[in-house]
């Protein structure tokens, strides 16, 4: 059976995730489009050469009964409208990060997920099915370290993803992988949060938006988590990540890439595009959305609530940049849905 998929928002990264379910992975086939900009819906359809129709609005693309399952990967603010008409219509949806820009909003997904008393919703956290953080996950379950006391993570881009980024996307658009991806490697909730921001880049394009940022998470076990968060680096994507344990340290892997000898230099290159970085990822996190929602499943990890657990998080964050304080993090109780 071939999974008909409908996209909404065909942008930069769903132009790479439409490659990929055409031309790399298996079982799932474009259908549909919509965007908001119709000129984009056309072009990504001759660009690809799709056979799917180009629906006039997210809301017949969603209903069409030739759409299995749906793609939202319009910019951040407009995730929960179609992901909320999605659940309404019984149909999985594999939305891009962030679940949506607000806990509150996130918490709409989470009450129409149990009102329907099953999963819809797999969130584009991609970096759960990369093999370097899977292998780093394996090394701390396994016991090798001990118990975590400390991480650090750098999350650097090259320049901002929009000429729109503004300082509170620095958190929910890009610290936000941090936090879905500590939270899973220390299999810990957090308790508090405190943001700092440093001098200002002077090559950073943006008027008014404050970063380089530094991010300090606390976990309920007590562990400290720093991440170094700045989006006008100019080198490349870069992304590390290193814990401590109590009897030794990993870090994420480097992607390898040729070691370049030139011009009395010794030198690896390293690429501006996230979506290169992250290739393998995103191909695992879109194979087990289509095999499951084939199989009849509810979608693969994460979930509506670790997007939830991610915005309340976020939410605490932005306090933090405004107030200069350590701020708590607090979050409702597990609903059942999410426990298994
Ligand atoms: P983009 O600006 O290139 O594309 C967004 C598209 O959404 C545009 O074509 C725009 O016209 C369309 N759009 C805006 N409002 C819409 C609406 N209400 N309905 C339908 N279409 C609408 O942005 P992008 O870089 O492709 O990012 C899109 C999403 O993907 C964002 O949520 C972003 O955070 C996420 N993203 C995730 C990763 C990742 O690593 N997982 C990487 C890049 C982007
Ligand atoms: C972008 O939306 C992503 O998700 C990238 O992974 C991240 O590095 C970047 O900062 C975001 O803008």
């Amino acid at each position: 059976m071939t999974l008909n998929l409908g996209v909404i928002g065909c942008g930069a990264i769903a132009r790479t995730h439409i490659d990929r379910i055409t031309n790399t992975i298996a079982g799932g086939r474009i259908a549909g489009v919509f965007d908001v900009v119709p000129e984009q819906s056309k072009a990504v359809v001759a660009e690809y050469g799709l056979d799917a129709t180009i629906f006039d609005s997210d809301s017949a693309l969603i209903e069409s009964s030739d759409i299995d399952a749906v793609i939202v990967t319009s910019r951040n603010d407009a995730h929960v409208s179609p992901i909320l008409q999605s659940i309404a219509a019984g149909k999985c949806v594999f939305t891009e990060k962030p679940l949506a820009t607000t806990a509150e909003d996130c918490k709409r997904i989470v009450e129409a997920e149990v009102t329907a008393g099953r999963r819809f919703v797999q969130v584009g956290f991609m970096r759960r099915y990369d093999p370097g953080y899977r292998q780093l996950k394996e090394v701390i379950a396994s016991g090798e370290i001990g118990p975590l006391l400390l991480a650090s993570c750098r999350h650097y881009n090259a320049a901002p993803a929009t000429p729109y980024f503004g300082t509170e996307n620095v958190i929910n658009d890009t610290f936000i992988h941090e936090i879905d991806i500590m939270r899973f490697l220390f299999d810990d909730t957090y308790t508090s949060i405190e943001m700092r921001v440093g001098r200002r880049n002077s090559l950073n394009p943006i008027d008014g938006l404050q970063e380089p940022q530094v991010g300090i998470l606390e976990t309920s076990g007590g562990a400290l988590i720093t991440a170094e968060l700045n989006i006008n680096c100019q080198y490349g994507y870069d992304i590390a990540c290193r814990v401590v344990g109590e009897t030794g340290t990993a870090e994420l892997p480097r992607v390898p890439v040729p070691e370049i000898r030139k011009g009395n230099k010794i030198y690896e290159p390293i690429t501006s595009d996230g979506s290169l970085r992250f290739l393998e990822s995103y191909n695992l996190e879109f194979q087990a959305f289509i095999n499951s929602v084939t199989r009849s499943q509810s979608p693969g990890q994460p979930s509506a609530w670790d997007g939830y657990v991610a915005a309340v998080t976020a939410d605490a964050a932005i306090r933090s940049l405004s107030t200069g304080e350590r701020v708590a993090i607090e979050l409702d109780a597990t609903p059942a849905l999410y426990s298994a």
